[in-house]
C-alpha cells in the first residue's frame, strides 16, 4: 500500500493511505499532491503537509470565515490571501452582505488543480461576479495595492515554511492593517499550538503592534493533527471578539447559514483558551 507521511513535526506525524494517486507535480512554487484516501476522500498536500481534505474541510473553512464575518456583522468587502482551493471563498460568498471579494493567491496551479480535483471546495465560487482573483505575492499586495479598504481579511496560508513564510511577517500584518477599515477584522491560520508553540508566541508579538486587540481562537481539525489549531485574530475593537450569544444567534439566523461545525455557542466558546495556550501568550507578552 502506498502511504503519505506528513513531515511537519520531528518524531510525530500522520500517515494516510494513498488509495489512488490523482495528481503530483512540482508547481512553480511548491510540491503539490492530490490523492484519494478511503477515510478522508480526496486529500491535497503542499510540500508534504496536508492542506485540506474533502471530509473535514468544512470545519476549518466555517471557522475561518463565519467567526470574523458574523462578528463584523455587515462585511461588504473581503480580502482572502492564499486559499487557492476555494473553500474560504465558497463560505465568504454565502454572506449576502458581500459585494466584492479580492483573493490573492501566489500559485495559479493550486487554483486550477483544485478546481479539477476538489470541485466541491470552490463549488463554482471562482465564477461568481463578485470575485476578483490576483495571482500575486500576498505581502507585496498588502504593501502596495491601491484598492478600496476591506471589512474582513482572511489569511488562509500554509505553515511558516516555504512560500507561506512571509505571511507570518510583521510586514504582512502591517499591510493588512493598512488595508482594513477601522472596524475591520483580520484572521489567519496559525498552526497547531501543541506542536507549533513558537508560532503562537511569534504571531502574538508581531501582530499586536498593529491591532489594539490581538488574540486567538481555536478549532479542532482532524487532519491538522496534534490538538487544536489556533486562528489569529486582529481588530481594533475588543468588543468584536466578545459578542454575546444572542447577537451571534440573531446574525447566524439572518445570514441563513446551515453549518456543520460552526454554531453561535461554538463561536463564543472558541475564544476561551486552554491554560497551556494562555500560558504561552503570557510568555509572549514578556520580552524575550
Ligand atoms: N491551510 C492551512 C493548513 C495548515 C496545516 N498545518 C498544520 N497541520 N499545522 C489550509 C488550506 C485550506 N483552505
Amino acid at each position: 500500500m502506498n502511504l503519505f507521511t506528513e513531515t511537519l513535526s520531528d518524531g510525530y506525524g500522520q500517515t494516510l493511505s494513498i488509495d489512488e494517486l490523482l495528481f503530483e507535480q512540482h508547481t512553480e512554487h511548491q510540491h503539490l499532491i492530490i490523492f484519494q484516501n478511503r477515510f478522508f476522500g480526496r486529500v491535497m498536500a503542499l510540500d508534504g503537509i496536508v492542506q485540506t481534505t474533502e471530509r473535514d474541510e468544512f470545519i476549518y473553512h466555517e471557522m475561518m470565515v463565519h467567526v470574523p464575518m458574523l462578528a463584523h456583522g455587515k462585511a461588504r468587502r473581503v480580502l482572502i490571501i492564499g486559499g487557492g482551493d476555494g473553500g474560504i471563498l465558497r463560505e465568504v460568498l454565502k454572506h449576502s452582505s458581500v459585494e466584492q471579494v479580492v483573493q490573492v493567491e501566489i500559485d495559479q496551479a493550486v487554483i486550477d488543480l483544485c478546481k479539477t480535483y476538489l470541485p466541491n471546495h470552490s463549488a463554482g465560487a471562482f465564477d461568481d461576479p463578485r470575485v476578483k482573483i490576483h495571482i500575486a505575492d500576498g505581502v507585496a499586495f498588502v504593501r502596495e495595492a491601491q484598492v478600496e479598504t476591506f471589512d474582513v481579511i482572511i489569511s488562509d496560508c500554509t505553515d511558516p515554511v516555504g512560500p507561506g513564510e512571509v505571511l507570518f511577517s510583521s510586514e504582512f500584518y502591517q499591510g493588512c492593517q493598512r488595508l482594513l477599515n477601522s472596524n475591520g477584522i483580520f484572521v489567519a491560520q496559525n498552526g497547531v499550538v501543541f506542536m507549533q508553540p513558537d508560532e503562537l508566541i511569534t504571531t502574538q508579538r508581531r501582530l499586536s503592534p498593529y491591532f489594539h486587540d490581538t488574540r486567538f481562537y481555536t478549532v479542532a481539525v482532524p487532519t491538522y493533527v496534534g490538538g487544536v489549531m489556533a486562528l489569529a485574530w486582529g481588530c481594533q475593537d475588543p468588543q468584536a471578539a466578545e459578542l454575546d450569544i444572542n447577537t451571534l444567534e440573531r446574525r447566524y439566523l439572518a445570514a441563513g447559514l446551515n453549518c456543520r461545525y460552526y454554531t453561535p455557542a461554538v463561536h463564543a466558546a472558541s475564544f476561551h483558551l486552554p491554560a497551556y495556550i494562555q500560558q504561552l501568550l503570557t510568555k509572549a507578552s514578556v520580552s524575550p
